[in-house]
């Protein structure tokens, strides 16, 4: 189990409405903030990455155990 106390603050800035879930749209809409400008596409296979449970969405324990992995 990931600290995910480390990664909570992280967390949050991309959670933008707050609802404890990282959509496909909140991380694209991350990228473009960066600079990034990504497709739907791609922000739904990196979700897809992180979802260890399959509900489509990034919850604090997905996005922490894969930012420990690195
Ligand atoms: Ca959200
Ligand atoms: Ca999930």
């Amino acid at each position: 189990m990931a600290d995910t106390s480390a990664y909570a603050a992280t967390f949050e800035i991309v959670d933008a409405n707050k609802d404890g879930h990282i959509s496909a749209t909140e991380l694209k809409q991350l990228m473009k903030a960066l600079g990034e400008d990504i497709t739907e596409e791609t922000a739904t296979e990196v979700v897809q990455r992180m979802d260890s449970n399959g509900d489509g969405e990034i919850s604090l324990a997905e996005f922490a155990t894969y930012m420990a992995k690195g």
